[in-house]
């Protein structure tokens, strides 16, 4: 179960997070020699009509240009023929096991910062329009041509009255043409507009960096979690005279109360830790967790080892251990086999056998959840219902 990340040509890991990343693009040419979408045309129509799937439309007829939102009905997908339009697919690795091991190989960057893959059909001539994102992307081509202008955009101006961000004035510096296997990497900030020449279809490994203030909103509702419940403001004795004359003066009593709880939230760099792993393995909106088979489980796990679940979301630091946005116990938060799962995201036969028998109930807890799985379950399971 060796990490199967993807090499890049030319540059090693290392060379390309200290040069490129967040700094500049970079053009790597047959990455993926060979590449085979992983997905035909039609499995992915299927799958952006489907109800726990994040998919849009994007259609342009000259200067005007049209969104859809999933829900999408049938009839929101064009004619293939039609040119000018493309559809694009959120999250293809919660559905799709291959697309899954894909965005493993891009391991390189920690799984904090890794998003998903999106796969973005397009008819000929069809894009999203010049445009800039705010995180890092690789886009790989996985089928036909499509022709690539960049630019740096130092303060973006919109075009007004559109539905989608439109750069107002792009002034793209290079113009590239890629094909299969070629991958485009792009830090944020930079403008880029890719228009389809034929059919084609690009993969996008999507990151994300979440800012301050999202942060802290999670992070004060996950502190606020550990104040004792249910201490609540009284005014016992401060409700004296003079009241009766502004009964809309807000009590200053009840602002102390405030200040006071808001005191006693002193977290600690562990509490944070713990909330900020809590908070990024959080599961996306639309996975839902099926009950794994319980039948025989203790033995399937002890004779295969156990994988997680290509949905599942583990992350551990120092003080702190969370999958699928709850916390271990702490006397497990240090388990370095649980550590080692994550990281490899699967535990030989002979690494589960050293497993104490907390950390074995944990597991086969995860396996009941559908979090994890004897790793004897083929990978490509069954397709769960549409
Ligand atoms: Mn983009």
């Amino acid at each position: 179960m060796s990490q199967d990340l993807l090499r890049l040509p030319g540059l090693s890991h290392e060379e390309f997070l200290r040069l490129h990343w967040q700094r500049r693009p970079l053009l790597l040419r047959q990455a993926l020699p060979g590449f085979k979408p992983l997905i035909d045309r039609r499995r992915l129509f299927e799958l952006a009509l489907r109800e726990d799937v994040e998919a849009r439309v994007v259609r342009r007829e000259g200067t005007h240009w049209q969104v859809l939102r999933s829900p999408l009905r049938a009839r929101d997908l064009g004619a293939v023929r039609r040119p000018d339009w493309t559809l694009l697919v959120q999250g293809v690795d919660l559905h799709d096991e291959g697309v899954a091991e894909l965005l493993r190989r891009f391991r390189f960057v920690p799984d904090a910062r890794l998003d998903d893959l999106m796969i973005s059909w397009a008819s000929d001539g069809g894009g999203v329009g010049p445009h800039v994102d705010d995180y890092d992307v690789f886009l790989l081509q996985a089928q036909g041509r499509r022709r690539w202008r960049l630019g740096p955009v130092a303060r973006p101006r919109l075009r007004p009255g559109q539905p989608l961000k439109l750069l107002q004035d792009f002034e793209p510096e290079q113009e590239l043409w890629v094909e299969p296997g070629d991958l485009l990497y792009l830090p944020p900030g930079w403008g880029h507009d890719g228009v389809a020449e034929g059919e084609c279809m690009t993969y996008s490994v999507g990151f994300r960096s979440p800012p301050a203030d999202e942060l802290l909103r999670h992070l004060l509702w996950k502190l606020a979690e550990e104040l004792p419940a249910g201490v609540r403001y009284s005014d016992r004795g401060a409700l004296g005279r003079g009241w009766a004359a502004h009964p809309a003066r807000l009590p200053e009593g009840m602002v102390d109360f405030v200040a006071e709880a808001f005191a006693r939230l002193r977290p600690s760099r562990a509490g944070y830790t713990r909330a900020l792993a809590e908070l990024l393995t959080e599961p996306k909106q639309e996975v839902v967790f099926s009950p794994g088979d319980r039948v025989g489980l203790a033995r399937r796990l002890a004779r295969a080892g156990v994988r997680l679940d290509r949905r599942s979301r583990m992350l551990w630091a120092p003080a702190a251990l969370a999958i699928n946005g709850e916390s271990v116990a702490p006397q497990l938060a240090a388990s370095r086999l649980l550590r080692r799962l994550a990281d490899l995201r699967e535990l030989s036969p002979a690494h589960y056998a050293q497993a104490t028998p907390a950390e074995r109930e944990l597991l086969l807890q995860w396996c009941r959840d559908g979090w994890a799985h004897p790793a004897d379950r083929a990978r490509h399971g069954p397709q769960e219902p549409a």
